[in-house]
C-alpha cells in the first residue's frame, strides 16, 4: 500500500458491546481514562496533530482524515474495532492493532490491520514508528523486551480528565506471578517476562505529577513484589494520597505490606477471592487462594480500615446451584463492601479456552458474549440458566438495602459501616444520579464526594486490631446453606 506521510494521528478506544445493551451502566464505563494509549501516545511526535478518542465517554468523531490510526482492541470491542479499522483503511489511512484480543486471536485482527501488535507495547510501538517512518513497517510486531525503565512521560494532556471519575489511574507494574488458568496474563505476556515493576523512583515521581488527592491504581497486583511495593508505600507516606487498588488473599496475609499500604493511604482494595471452593481453586491453578483463611483477610483489611471489593467467579467445575446463596452469604456476613461476580469466561489464549476447546465445551464464540455475563461454555453441575439465574440473584441479593446494612454491620466501628454503606449504596443504588451527572458532563464534580467516603477512619475511633489466627471463620459464623436458588 501507499503509505501517506504521517501528519495527523487518531488513538481510540471503541466501546465495549455493553455500551449498546441492557447492561450499559454509565457510570462504569466513566471510571477510566484509556491509560494504555496515552501511554502509545507518548512515543509520538509531540509535534503531529493526535487526538485520543474514548467512545465509552464520547461520540467518536468518524468522519475525520487521520494518517495513523491506533485502535485498542478488548474482546467485546472487538468486532466494533475492527469495523473502525476497515472504514479508516478504506480512507487510506495506516491501521495498527493492538491490546488483549489482538494478541490472542492474531489472524483474526489482522484481516483488519495494516500491522498488528503482540503483547505490551513499550517496545514495539516506538520500533514501529521507526520503521514507519522509513517506509518499511512490518505486519506484526510481537513484544519480547520488557521493562518500565525510560519510558517518556505518558501523555495525560491528551486526557479529558473532567469526564471521568476516576482521571487519576496509574498503573506501577505489569502482569502479575501467578498463572491462574481463566487469566488473560499468561497469553498476553508470552515472550517475555510476565511480571515487572516500574523502578520505585520513577512510580513516585508519576504519582507526584497526578494532581488531586485520589489514585487508583490498576495494576493487576499491587502487592506482587513485595519489596517494591514496600519501598513504593514508604516513599508515598506524607505525599497525603488516598488510593485503591488489587492484590490476592496470599499477599494480604503475607507480611506487612499491607500495613505499610495502609499507612500510605490504601482505602479500598480489589481482593481475588473467585471461590469458597478449594477444589474450585484448584482446577483456576489458583494455588495462592488454597489453604489460607479469607476470615483473617477480611479481618486484617478490617482492622486497618481498607474497604474490600470481593471479586468472584461461578461455574467452575464443582460448582452446584448452591453455590451463589453461599458465595452471597458469606460475603455479606464477612462485611465485603461492593462484590464483583463473574460467570466463567474462557478467553481465547487462556489454558481454560484451550482446555474447553479440546472437550467441545464451547458453545459460541461470539466475542461479544465473552462480558462475564453470558454463560458461553457448558458447565458441569449446573445447568446454563441455572448460572445465568445465579449469577443474576447474586448481584440482586448482594446490592439489596437489607444486605447493604447487614454487611455494613459486621465491621466493629460504626464509621467504617457508615463508609460501608455510603460506598456500597453510591456504587450500585443511585444510577440514575450518576447518568444525570454524566450527561451534563460534571463527574469531576462528584471526586471530592469519593475522596471523602475513602477518607481514613482516624485510629481513635477504631478498636484495637485483633492478632492474626492462624485461619478462623470470617468475622461472624455462616449463614446455613438454604437449598437451591431463588430470586
Ligand atoms: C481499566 C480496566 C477496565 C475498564 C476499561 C476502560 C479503560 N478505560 O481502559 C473497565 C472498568 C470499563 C473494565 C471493564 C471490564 N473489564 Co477490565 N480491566 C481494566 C484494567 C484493570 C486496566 C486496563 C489498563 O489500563 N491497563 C494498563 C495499560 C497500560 O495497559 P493496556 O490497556 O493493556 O495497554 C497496553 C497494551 O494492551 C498495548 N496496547 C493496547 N492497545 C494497543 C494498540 C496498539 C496499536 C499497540 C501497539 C499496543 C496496544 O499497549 C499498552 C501499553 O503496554 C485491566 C487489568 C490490567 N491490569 O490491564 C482489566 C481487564 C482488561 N479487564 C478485564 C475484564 C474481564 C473486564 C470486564 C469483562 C469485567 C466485568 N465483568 O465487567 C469488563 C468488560 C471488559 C470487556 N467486555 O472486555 C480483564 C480482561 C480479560 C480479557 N482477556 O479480555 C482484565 C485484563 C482484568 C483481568 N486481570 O482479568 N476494565
Ligand atoms: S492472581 Fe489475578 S492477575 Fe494474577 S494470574 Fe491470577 S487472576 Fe490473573
Amino acid at each position: 500500500m501507499q503509505i501517506r506521510p504521517i501528519r495527523r494521528v487518531k488513538l481510540i478506544l471503541p466501546a465495549l458491546t455493553e455500551a449498546t445493551s441492557p447492561f450499559w451502566r454509565p457510570i462504569k464505563y466513566s471510571l477510566f481514562p484509556p491509560l494504555g494509549l496515552a501511554t502509545l501516545a507518548a512515543f509520538l511526535d509531540p509535534d503531529l496533530e493526535i487526538v485520543l478518542q474514548d467512545e465509552h465517554v464520547e461520540t467518536l468523531d468518524l468522519d475525520d482524515e487521520p494518517d495513523l490510526v491506533v485502535i485498542q482492541v478488548y474482546i467485546t470491542n472487538a468486532y466494533r474495532a475492527y469495523r473502525i479499522a476497515d472504514l479508516y483503511r478504506a480512507r487510506g489511512a495506516y491501521v495498527a492493532l493492538g491490546g488483549l484480543h489482538v494478541t490472542s486471536l492474531p489472524e483474526e485482527a489482522a484481516a483488519h490491520a495494516d500491522t498488528i501488535f503482540l503483547g505490551p507495547g513499550e517496545h514495539t510501538f516506538p520500533q514501529f514508528l521507526r520503521d514507519l517512518e522509513a517506509g518499511t513497517p512490518l505486519p506484526r510486531y510481537a513484544s519480547s523486551s520488557r521493562t518500565l525503565e525510560e519510558l517518556p512521560p505518558i501523555r495525560r494532556d491528551l486526557i479529558r480528565r473532567r469526564l471521568y471519575l476516576v482521571p487519576n489511574s496509574i498503573v506501577v507494574s505489569r502482569g502479575c506471578p501467578h498463572h491462574c488458568t481463566f487469566c488473560y496474563k499468561d497469553a498476553f505476556f508470552a515472550g517475555g517476562a510476565s511480571f515487572y515493576t516500574q523502578r520505585v523512583d520513577a512510580a513516585l515521581a508519576e504519582i507526584a505529577r497526578l494532581p488531586g488527592r485520589h489514585l487508583y491504581f490498576l495494576d493487576d497486583h499491587l502487592f506482587g513484589n513485595p519489596r517494591f511495593a514496600r519501598e513504593l508505600f514508604r516513599g508515598m507516606r506524607g505525599m497525603g494520597r488516598i488510593f485503591q487498588g488489587a492484590a490476592t488473599v496470599d499477599s494480604i496475609l503475607r507480611d506487612d505490606v499491607v500495613e505499610e499500604a495502609a499507612a500510605a493511604g490504601l482505602r479500598s482494595l480489589f481482593v481475588g477471592f473467585e471461590t469458597l471452593s478449594p477444589s474450585g481453586l484448584a482446577g483456576a491453578g489458583k494455588s495462592q487462594n488454597l489453604g489460607r483463611s479469607y476470615g483473617d483477610v477480611v479481618r486484617r483489611l478490617d482492622d486497618l480500615g481498607i474497604m474490600i471489593n470481593g471479586s468472584f467467579v461461578f461455574g467452575l467445575d464443582g460448582d452446584d446451584r448452591d453455590v451463589f446463596r453461599r458465595t452471597v452469604d458469606w460475603a455479606i456476613h464477612s462485611g465485603i463492601t461492593t462484590a464483583t461476580f463473574h460467570i466463567l469466561t474462557p478467553y481465547p489464549g487462556t489454558a481454560l479456552f484451550s482446555e474447553m476447546a479440546a472437550r467441545d465445551r464451547l458453545v459460541t464464540r461470539n466475542w461479544d458474549l465473552y462480558d462475564t455475563r453470558h454463560v458461553v461454555y457448558r458447565p458441569i453441575g449446573l445447568s446454563p440458566e441455572d448460572l445465568k439465574r445465579g449469577y443474576d440473584w447474586a448481584y440482586e441479593a448482594f446490592y439489596r438495602w437489607g444486605s447493604i446494612f447487614q454487611a455494613a454491620s459486621a465491621h466493629a466501628c460504626a464509621k467504617h459501616a457508615l463508609k460501608h454503606v455510603a460506598y456500597s449504596a453510591g456504587w450500585k443504588k443511585f444510577e440514575r444520579a450518576w447518568n444525570a451527572v454524566i450527561r451534563i458532563k460534571q463527574l469531576s464534580q462528584m471526586r471530592p464526594l469519593l475522596e471523602s467516603v475513602l477518607s481514613p477512619v482516624p485510629p481513635g475511633s477504631r478498636p484495637p486490631a485483633q492478632g492474626l489466627e492462624a485461619s478462623g471463620p470470617a468475622r461472624r459464623p455462616l449463614g446455613q446453606p438454604r437449598g437451591s436458588v431463588s430470586r
